[in-house]
Order: structure tokens, then C-alpha cells, then sequence
């Protein structure tokens, strides 16, 4: 009686239990599953950050470019005392140049001393911490290749406006009161060494700017 009830147990749970092959191919599908959910997941978190690497190249190019051409608009030179204050000059002009030097006005009395008395301004491109320019290489591993910093320097203070700038030029036809410039700030967002930018969020704008005191 005992031993009847014992196989009619193991009887019924061969049928209702799993063969090694079930377990085997379940667990397969629990895996492939897994990958790719996995996969998604990671797909979303790569295109998350590339949106916000992209949203802030923008929003910190815009910024940059903002202050500038606010500066710039009240940079010249003294009319009466054939002094100019902006490098690239007048005079000269220049082309792709990384540096920009002012000097803003701040009064209309017609002494230079009065008019013009504010420290001049700088904005140029300097090393970035950790990154050599020129060896086409992201020696610094952040996902862009050999970004620079841009810095505006104002009465020996110098402040860095961004340490991931792959552009900054500045354009001045010699005897015109327009100086073009030209900002591309640029974010890895891949969490790796890269050997292009094709992959970094990359936001490149340009404005003319138009000195409302030239030098003449
Ligand atoms: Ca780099
Ligand atoms: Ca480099």
C-alpha cells in the first residue's frame, strides 16, 4: 500500500515537474531576456546623456557668445585721440585669430582718461587641464580630442568660461567696425577615450558684432 502511494507520487511528478531540457531552455530565455532589457536600458541612458550633453554645448555656447557680444558692443576706440582699444585693430584686422582684446566704454565726455577708464578685457584660448592641443588625441579621456579652454581675463583676474571649446576664432576685416566670432563648444558624452569628436554633442555658433565706438 505504502510503496503503490510512494510511485504513484514520483508518477505524478515527472508529469507536472521539468526535465533538464525544460530548465535548460528556460533558463536561455530568461538570459536573452535579460540582454535585452539590458541592452535597452543602456541604449536609453546613452541617448539620455548625449541629449543633455547636446542641450548643454548649446545652452553654454549661447551664454559665452551672449556676454561677449554685450562686451563687445560698448568696445572701440577714442575718436578724438586716434586711439583704438580692440585687438584685432581697425587699422590691421586680422583672421582666425584665438585671442580678442577690448576695452569697453563707459562715458561720453570726450576725455580719454573719463571715457575710457575700465581694464581690458580678454578672451582667449587656453590649455585644458589635463588635455595636450594638437596630438589628436583625448589625452584627458572626457570624449572629445584636444578641446581647449576658453578664459576672460579682466584686471588680472581670469575666469574660465568653459575647459570644452574646440573653436574659438576671431575675424576682423581690416576698416571695418564689425568683428566676427566664432564659438564651438563641444561634450563627450560616451564615457571613453574617443580618436574623432564625430560622436561628441557639438553646438558651433557665430555672431558679428558691430562696436558701437570705432576708432576712426
Ligand atoms: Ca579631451
Ligand atoms: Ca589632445
Amino acid at each position: 500500500m505504502g510503496a503503490t502511494l510512494l510511485l504513484r507520487r514520483r508518477s505524478a511528478g515527472s508529469r507536472n515537474g521539468f526535465t533538464l531540457i525544460e530548465v535548460v531552455i528556460s533558463a536561455v530565455l530568461t538570459m536573452v531576456v535579460v540582454l535585452i532589457v539590458g541592452a535597452a536600458i543602456d541604449m536609453t541612458a546613452r541617448q539620455t546623456r548625449a541629449e543633455v550633453a547636446r542641450l548643454e554645448t548649446a545652452a553654454t555656447a549661447r551664454r559665452i557668445l551672449q556676454q561677449l557680444e554685450r562686451e563687445l558692443g560698448d568696445a572701440g576706440g577714442d575718436l578724438d585721440a586716434a586711439v583704438d582699444y580692440v585687438t584685432p585693430s581697425r587699422a590691421a584686422g586680422g583672421a582666425n585669430l584665438t585671442t580678442l582684446r577690448f576695452r569697453q566704454r563707459r562715458a561720453l565726455t570726450g576725455v580719454l582718461a573719463t571715457d575710457w577708464p575700465e581694464p581690458e578685457i580678454t578672451y582667449a584660448l587656453v590649455a585644458a587641464p589635463g588635455e595636450i592641443f594638437g596630438n589628436g588625441q583625448d589625452d584627458d579621456a572626457d570624449g572629445v580630442v584636444d578641446e581647449r579652454a576658453l578664459a576672460r581675463t579682466q584686471g588680472g583676474t581670469t575666469v574660465v568660461l568653459d575647459e570644452g571649446v574646440t573653436r574659438f576664432l576671431v575675424n576682423r576685416a581690416a576698416g571695418s567696425d564689425v568683428v566676427q566670432v566664432t564659438l564651438e563648444v563641444a561634450r563627450g558624452h560616451e564615457r571613453r577615450r574617443v580618436t574623432t569628436n564625430e560622436g561628441a554633442a557639438i553646438t558651433h555658433l557665430t555672431a558679428s558684432v558691430l562696436m558701437r565706438n570705432p576708432a576712426q
